[in-house]
């Protein structure tokens, strides 16, 4: 299997012209249970030095930057300034001005607010040795690149915004105090994913927790457990070191099953059990979590997992073998409050799905448009919310470009890598409203295949774009997309009655012709309004209209046979640089249920109501 998988992604990276030589997508280290291994929380007050040339990574002509601009240098300035001599800087981290870490560095100053570049970072921290073992440094997400330093020596780069990345310390970790420096480059352009135009802000920064990670020598990079279709727990251990092959490894799933299984020459070990029959299945209604651990060779990684299935039969898709409606709304990775940073403290991010869960009584998030903080996936499982996870292939990337498809390709596998313990995830999509065309139909098929190789148990999807087509003398919405065929689930974005000319008295009549066999999700509708606007005559922007478009449009939902699923855009209003009416939006996309600062708009009780109802008709 893990051949075949193997050839697979060579296969797959070849295809994407990326050549035999590419680097295979599996990140060489995971380090899968890293909150909860040893180690210390680099959190907290760190400076920076801001560098809009990128002086302190090369200079003119590309040729290596200058000495006195090296921000990464391991260095007390101030004590070379007292010695006096020749020698001076263009810097001086030690002594900079101060940001809190994690965080978008966007709402930090308002001199950043806009800021769209370098930035670099610098924490000190006091370390013991890592003696016989390894020590790691793991970043949960940077955006959107990455240049990592250790007391002056360079140990890693990585690129793209919201999946994390671990860097091999052993060797440059002192005991004592250490000096970590971090450039964070937030510029995005034609090859970037997603690109430099979206509808969300820049929030650039380190805006997740970095972690230093001990493990002893030979230690489990990657743990994971999930129940199929067929009623067996499957699973896999991957042990990295110079006694990874041959070791038996244990797994316990609370006190309900155990397990065991030798690594093979390359450090793997398989599980393949019958579930147990006390195994209580995950679902938004009963979300339990067994306390899972695993061990091997001296070392342990724990974890919470819920096991639950997750398919598609005809047009419906069924959890744990039923039926299941999926009551969401979509959301953004952004806080309440007037300044947000993008900083999902699990308070943060536990508001938020609150307001999903029991605010409107959804079972189901669409993570928009990119793979959420590791903290609310972990709430999701918790709190019972099941998950569409996405990465930014958003609008339009440059789909001739073996190289953009190969990022693609490897942010989607680090994303797996990452969630596959998480029983709320059951939907990866690929895609989100992107043009029709050849090249970019082949660029989101190489990207499907790569999401089924990686994790064949987990539905596929893409939010697409429909159509308006005449049929006889009627106009008729069609989704019309070879993309389809690729799709486990259908799903599309729809804003008839806000964008465009349609009113909302005619959304419950528009005709839509949908293949009859396939499930669908409205994976977007939408309209703007600012809360405490209020409007007799139902103006665009006001509550009332907002919550007439949303009376209007479940209308026309209840018309389409095969829908089994929604997502309206959006929970909470959310910043956007395109949104800037001075009187309605100033800097903010206002199709939230809620404004920045949680007020529920007229609209929320009309979801909520219908959602009320629908959980109840169960
Ligand atoms: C969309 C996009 C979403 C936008 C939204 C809007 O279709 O997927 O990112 O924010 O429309 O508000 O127009």
């Amino acid at each position: 299997m893990k051949l075949f998988i193997s050839v697979l992604l060579l296969v797959l990276a070849c295809a994407a012209g990326a050549g035999p030589a590419s680097p295979p997508l599996r990140p060489a280290v995971l380090l899968t249970g890293a909150p909860y291994r040893d180690g210390q929380d680099l959190s907290g007050q760190w400076t920076y030095s801001k560098d809009l040339y990128k002086t302190g990574l090369t200079d003119i002509n590309g040729w290596v930057a200058k000495s006195r601009m090296q921000r990464y240098r391991d260095l007390d300035v101030a004590a070379v300034e007292a010695r006096g001599g020749t020698d001076f800087f263009e810097f001086d981290l030690d002594r900079g001005p101060q940001m809190a870490i994690p965080g978008g560095w966007n709402a930090a100053t308002p001199e950043l607010r806009y800021y769209d570049g370098l930035i670099w970072f610098q924490r000190k921290f006091t370390a013991r040795a890592p003696g016989s073992g390894r020590a790691f440094l793991r970043f949960e997400a940077v955006n959107y690149r990455a240049y990592v330093y250790l007391n002056g020596k360079e140990i890693g780069r990585h690129e793209g915004g919201f999946t994390p990345f671990v860097l091999d310390v052993t060797d440059a970790l002192r005991g004592g105090e250490n000096r970590l420096t971090v450039g964070v480059d937030s510029a995005h352009d034609a090859q970037s994913i997603p690109t430099a135009i979206t509808d969300w802000d820049l929030y650039g920064g380190i805006t997740r927790p970095v972690r230093l990670v001990y493990t002893p020598a030979t230690f489990i990079d990657d743990a994971t457990l999930g129940l199929g279709t067929n009623g067996r727990i499957t699973g896999e251990v991957q042990l990295q070191g110079p006694r990874a092959a041959g070791q038996a490894v244990d797994v316990a799933i609370g006190t309900i099953a155990r397990a065991t299984a030798v690594t093979d020459t390359h450090g793997r070990a398989v599980f393949d059990i019958a579930a147990p029959p006390a195994l209580a299945r995950w679902s938004p209604d009963s979300p339990t979590l067994y306390d899972v651990r695993f061990t091997a060779a001296g070392d342990a990684v724990r974890d919470r997992i819920g096991f639950r299935t997750i398919a598609v039969q005809g047009n419906q898709i069924l959890l744990n073998g039923r039926p299941v409606f999926l009551r969401g709304v979509s959301m953004h990775e952004e806080e309440f409050g007037a300044r947000p940073a993008r900083n999902m403290t699990e308070p943060n991010a536990r508001a938020l799905l609150h307001e999903i869960k029991h605010g409107l009584h959804g079972n189901y998030v669409r993570l928009s448009h990119y793979p959420h903080s590791e903290t609310t996936l972990r709430l999701a499982d918790e709190i019972g919310l099941l998950v569409w996870s996405e990465i930014p292939v958003y609008w339009t990337v440059d789909w001739d470009n073996p190289a953009v498809l190969r990022k693609a390709l490897a942010m989607q596998a680090e994303t797996i890598y990452r969630d596959r313990n998480r029983a709320s995830v059951v939907l990866w999509s690929v895609g989100n409203e992107t043009p029709v065309s050849e090249a970019r139909t082949r660029f989101h098929a190489a990207m499907a295949d790569n999401v089924r190789a990686l994790d064949p148990t987990r539905l596929v999807s893409a939010a697409l774009l429909v159509k308006r087509r005449k049929i006889g003398d009627e106009d008729v919405t069609v989704i019309d997309d070879p993309l389809m065929d690729k799709l486990d689930v259908l799903a599309v974005n729809t804003y008839a009655g806000w964008y465009g000319d349609d009113t909302l008295d005619a959304l419950p009549r528009l005709k839509w012709s949908l293949p009859a066999d396939r499930p669908l999700i409205l994976s977007e509708f939408g309209a703007d309004a600012l809360a405490g606007y209020h409007d007799p005559a139902h103006r665009k922007f006001s509550e009332e209209y907002q919550a007439e478009y949303y009376r209007k449009t479940l209308a026309m939902a209840a018309q389409l046979p095969t829908l089994r699923g929604m997502s309206p855009w959006v929970l909470k209003d959310f910043q956007s640089p395109r949104r800037e009416h001075p009187v309605f939006q100033n800097g903010w996309n206002r199709k939230g249920l809620l404004s920045e600062t949680g007020v529920r708009k007229e609209a929320f009780g009309v979801l909520a109501d219908h959602y009320r109802a629908r959980a109840g008709a169960r």
